[in-house]
């Protein structure tokens, strides 16, 4: 019932062909096959399904000379694969057929791949959503960024705190990709630059060779298939034979492990500006590969160069890729002759840049002397960007100032336009951020709402909600979301709303069992399921959840034979491994999570979760199975937020302050939806300027008080009575995410949660109230903005009335 279109095999012929992959890929026959060897078998099986589709949509794409985009990002936090191709090709209920007729599992099979970790958080997973929606879309794009041999660190518990370990995900041969060993370009580093015959010539003194690796990205039903292009660091001589002949090893395998070191980790964290000259390389590596990649494309076509905007939308995710219009600039001026204005105008005709936080430890900024040693060429181009900057604009804005070069002005100069991901989010980077460039380009930033793919978000994640939805409105939503409007019109169907409910429980029994397997811990599945599931920050206030949850255990304590309404609190996340706070979080969650857990008096009404290394596969069982979505970051902080669509989407209503796009969920579901709390963007602003506000809010609360001073006094960390004192004494001199400030109104408000939860039907109501009316942030939306607004193209996809619109 569920695939609305018919699969492009059999299930008997799907078998054969696992069986055939198993024998000549895996060298493998079934009574030897290992869960391993079933997995690569089923993973090049469909493979294999997506190679048509693939070479179909290049293959229109040269003869279409259209625009193509370019999405360059430091991070595509992929996740798994299977279920994603399986899905968009409408094979998933095949592939699971053939595979039971092998005597296999579908689902064990799917849950043995590893992770694509290649991001941090939700500035890595938008960009893979955007791939699947720029191919669901037929938009001919490609994905730039870097093959990371270790993805995001493993995170692991060791008495309630965070240890890291390396992730490996390339240990094993991964499926999905295709190695092109003859696409290579070379990298340069340092040296210096000459002036020679009235020219600037660059004498770089290091090479390294980026390698591309591709996997294809289908869309939904196969109709069109992307290219996510990755790079790999290569030694530009392998080996160095003359070493090795006088005996020493280590020297004649040093150029290779220096170069490899480039695409060796991913930096696990993307909120504070890393001034690492590793961190450069990789930057400038894979920016100048994917340049020169294109580059070599548009000519090897026939362009001109001077037309390069019209073939070419660059889209650079973060300031990360920053380093594009300056190289840009040289490929164009030092190998095309092009002179610098035209050079410049060329670039920033195709450039453009997506903001994603306004915390300004996230800008990053160079500090000159480095910038200059690693890339002197870059540097001189960079102050010749920055003087027909000022002819154009006035001085007011330096890019190089204070001797650090400042990637986010310079994003900002050589783009035509600047986005934020929130409407809320881009009004506050006109308005701080970038204020005085907004005066200098009225018009430059726009807004694009961020957006979530409802194929892996809905469909994949959530069968029994995906089958109650196409039984209800039909099966064209998975690439038209806004159709989920229908299911307005069910809302007072009380069959409709047992279904509902009967799809979260299915989900609820799914995440139970998987915790009880996973970590031996048991959950009610009736209790409220309240979840919190993000990088653990001090500005989303993962904190100011954890008091609320120790309130509400000396609120139970207090009065046991109250009415309560059970709840399982439950956190996921990690912390970038340098972060001490946020760490010391980690630890308080857990530690306290042991004491209430323990506590005989408020079993079975109050429980704390926080299931070790959290990431998208994760996420996939746990969003389904959720009632409560936490989107608590103090107003302002958080720039947009995804995970509070994916919520939204899977019927979880929201508890959350006015920030990102929870404003624009909250418009979309209506207020009387919306568990709203806490202090505005503009309140956050102005009560900070009020000395001492954070102990007049605790003076002012004694339930505040009485849970700080619990954890002060060492009821969470008996054998250490002082862990968290400074923690403590921060919310009191320092709380600059005003959790002292939002608490009594968090906390009141959850007590309102409470209530409405205790009404199963009309809870059971808002959830589907949520799912039918979030449509809009589907990713193919947010693509659509993109393609209108910024890059100006269209899609490929003929629909009955010619050119499908993507706007
Ligand atoms: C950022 C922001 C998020 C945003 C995401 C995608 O912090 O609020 O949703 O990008 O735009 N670094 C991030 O995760």
């Amino acid at each position: 019932m569920s695939s609305p279109n018919t699969p492009p095999v059999s299930a008997q012929d799907f078998a054969a062909s696992i069986l055939q992959h198993l024998k000549t890929s895996l060298g493998k026959d079934a009574p030897h096959a290992s869960l391993y060897d079933w997995r690569m078998s089923l993973s090049l099986a469909l493979r294999d399904l997506v190679v048509d589709p693939w070479f179909e949509s290049t293959r229109r794409t040269y003869e279409a000379r259209g625009k193509r985009v370019y999405y360059l990002s430091m991070e595509f936090l992929i996740g798994r694969l299977i279920e994603d191709v399986a899905v968009n090709l409408q094979m998933d209920e095949v592939a699971s057929e053939a595979l039971e007729s092998l005597g296999q599992t579908y689902e064990k099979v799917v849950a043995d791949e590893p992770d694509a970790a290649l991001g941090n958080g939700g500035l890595g997973r938008l960009a893979a959503c955007f791939m699947d929606s720029l191919s669901t879309l037929g938009i001919p794009a490609y994905g730039y960024g870097i093959r990371y041999e270790h993805g995001l660190f493993e995170q692991h518990f060791d008495k309630g705190v965070q240890v890291e370990t390396a992730e490996t995900w390339l240990e094993q041969r991964h499926a999905w990709e295709f190695e092109r060993p003859e696409v290579n370009y070379p990298i340069l580093f340092g040296g210096h630059v000459a002036d020679e015959d009235g020219k600037a010539v660059w004498h770089p003194e290091e090479t390294v060779i980026a390698s591309a690796f591709d996997t294809p990205v289908v869309g939904w039903e196969g109709r069109w298939a992307n290219t996510l292009r990755l790079w790999a660091a290569k030694p530009d001589r392998n080996f160095d034979l003359e070493s090795f002949n006088r005996g020493d090893y280590i020297a004649a395998s040093a150029p290779e492990a220096l170069a490899r070191t480039i695409s060796r980790v991913l930096y696990p964290d993307d909120t504070t500006d890393v001034g690492k000259e590793l961190r450069l390389k990789q930057e400038y590596f894979f920016t100048s590969a994917s340049l020169q990649d294109l580059v070599r494309r548009f000519l090897s076509e026939g362009g001109d160069l001077k037309s390069l905007p019209d073939y070419v939308a660059i889209q650079l995710n973060d300031t990360h890729p920053a380093i594009a219009g300056p190289e840009l600039v040289r490929i164009l001026m030092d190998l095309h002759s092009f002179e610098v204005s035209d050079a410049i105008s060329t670039a920033r005709g195709c450039l453009a840049y997506t903001n994603h936080t306004l915390l300004p430890e996230a800008l990053e900024r160079w500090p000159e002397d480095l910038f200059a040693r690693v890339l002197p060429r870059h540097h001189r181009i960079i102050q010749l960007i920055e003087a027909a900057h000022f002819a154009e604009a006035g001085e007011q804005v330096r890019i190089i100032e204070h001797g650090e070069v400042k990637m986010g002005e310079l994003a900002f100069v050589m783009a035509h336009h600047v986005n934020g991901v929130s409407a809320l989010h881009s009004e506050l980077v006109k308005e701080t951020v970038f204020a005085d460039l907004h005066q200098a380009y009225p018009g430059r930033i726009v807004n694009q709402t961020n957006g979530i793919t409802p194929r892996r978000w809905l469909y994949a994640c959530n069968p029994p909600l995906r089958n109650l939805i196409n039984d209800t409105i039909g099966t064209a939503w998975p690439d038209d979301l806004e159709k989920l409007q229908g299911l307005n019109a069910h809302l007072d169907d009380p069959a409709f709303i047992d279904r509902f409910q009967a799809a979260k429980d299915t989900n609820k029994a799914r995440l139970s069992d998987w915790l009880k397997d996973r970590d031996g811990v048991s959950v009610d599945p009736a209790a409220m399921f309240d979840v919190q599931i993000k990088r653990i920050h001090e500005y989303k206030r993962q904190l100011m959840n954890l008091l609320e949850t120790v309130a509400l255990w000396n609120e139970i304590r207090d009065n046991p034979n109250g009415a309560w309404t059970p709840r399982v609190k439950i956190f996921g996340g990690k912390a970038a491994p340098g972060y001490v706070v946020a760490k010391e979080i980690i630890r308080l969650i857990n530690d306290a999570g042991a004491v209430i857990n323990g506590d005989p008096a408020t079993k079975g009404l109050l429980q704390v979760v926080y299931p070790e290394n959290y990431n998208v596969s994760m996420a996939e069982v746990l969003i389904p199975a959720t009632d409560l979505s936490e989107q608590i970051s103090t107003a302002g902080k958080e720039a947009s937020g995804t995970g509070n669509m994916k919520f939204a989407l899977n019927g979880a209503p929201t508890i959350g302050t006015l920030d990102g796009a929870n404003v624009e969920i909250r418009d979309c579901v209506g207020a009387e939806n919306f568990f709203l709390f806490g202090l505005t963007a503009a309140e956050v602003a102005a009560r900070r300027m009020e000395p001492d506000y954070a102990r007049h809010a605790i003076e002012a609360s004694p339930r505040l008080g009485r849970v700080l001073e619990q954890i002060r006094s060492g009821v969470f960390s008996p054998s250490d009575k002082d862990r968290y004192a400074g923690l403590v004494d921060g919310l009191f001199n320092h709380d600059y995410f005003l959790v002292t400030c939002d608490f009594d109104s968090y906390f009141d408000t959850q007590r309102v949660v409470d209530t409405a939860f205790a009404d199963a039907r009309s809870w059971t109501r808002l959830a589907a109230l949520n799912t039918a009316r979030v449509g809009w942030f589907s990713s193919d939306r947010t693509i659509s903005g993109y393609a209108r607004d910024i890059w100006n193209v269209r899609s490929m996809l003929a629909t009955g009335s010619g050119d499908r619109d993507v706007a």
